[in-house]
């Protein structure tokens, strides 16, 4: 599974899921691009989405939004009990 979070390092929403990838040890599994660093980024999200809204975690090619929806598409996905113990 290939998973790419697009977040922007000032905002606050993509900083909650910066920390639960943190907390539960997922950062080796998940590639991270900063909207504001490329504009293939911009354009990428722009295409996925239709918006300018971070964070945004892409999925196999498929966009999640929402920061909430995001985290626990994480918690059931990849990010269980047993990761949550090792953080
Ligand atoms: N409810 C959203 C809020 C996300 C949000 O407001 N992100 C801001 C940056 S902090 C943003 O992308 N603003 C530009 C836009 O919405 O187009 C979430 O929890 O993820």
């Amino acid at each position: 599974m290939k998973l790419e979070l697009i977040h922007k390092w000032a905002c606050p929403y993509s900083a909650r899921v910066r920390d639960f990838i943190e907390e539960r040890g997922l950062k080796d599994q998940i590639a991270f691009t900063e909207v504001t660093e490329t504009e293939d980024a911009k354009n990428r999200l722009a295409q996925l989405t239709g918006k300018t809204q971070v964070p945004c975690l892409v999925v196999d090619g498929e966009p999640i939004l929402e920061s909430r929806d995001i985290i626990q598409w994480l918690d059931q996905n990849i990010g269980g009990a047993q990761n949550a113990a090792k953080a």
